[in-house]
């Protein structure tokens, strides 16, 4: 698969399911893994599969939400799996529009119906997909598009 030119390094948020649940975990990594050969990724450990949903976490609620969207205002772009839903990924889509980051959506819609507040928000653009080499030739040319390099 091809990648993003290296001329610029993006900076990358990935947005995936934590306490929504972690059943699509190894997708999440194989994403943020290909976003790491063109940027830096915020939100590694999304895709970490040690981080389960009864593990404990050294940090309280409100350092999480304030440490995450202090990155997220850093990002280029919202990388999103939204699949599984989740409170926190709809909560950093719209904080994304608020902050006008552009969001882009992986959406397999044989598993799960995208809510309409996350599809008809004018900063996402939905990718549907259901292989993961798919999902992600989608994103390469909506990104190659859409992020400029600086
Ligand atoms: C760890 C183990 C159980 O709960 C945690 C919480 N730890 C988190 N660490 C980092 N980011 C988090 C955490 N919880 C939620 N987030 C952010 O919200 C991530 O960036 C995810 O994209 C999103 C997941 O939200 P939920 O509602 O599914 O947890």
């Amino acid at each position: 698969m091809k990648h993003l030119p290296n001329s610029h390094r993006h900076t990358y948020y990935f947005a995936g399911s934590i306490r929504g649940g972690r059943e699509d975990v190894a997708r999440y990594q194989e994403i943020i893994e290909w976003l790491k050969v063109s940027g830096d990724v915020l939100t590694e450990h999304v895709g970490d599969y040690s981080l389960s949903l009864k593990g404990q976490t050294h940090f309280d609620d409100t350092f999480i939400h304030d440490r995450d969207l202090s990155w997220l205002r850093q990002a280029d772009c919202v990388v999103a799996e939204t699949t599984h839903t989740s409170l926190g990924v709809g909560y950093e889509i719209a904080m994304a529009a608020t902050y006008q980051i552009p969001v882009f959506a992986l959406h397999r819609p044989d598993k799960s119906s995208l809510s309409a507040m996350i599809g008809g928000c004018a900063s996402v653009t939905v990718l549907e997909y259901d292989e993961v080499a798919d999902g992600l030739e989608q994103l390469e040319k909506v990104m190659s598009e859409r992020l400029r390099a600086a």
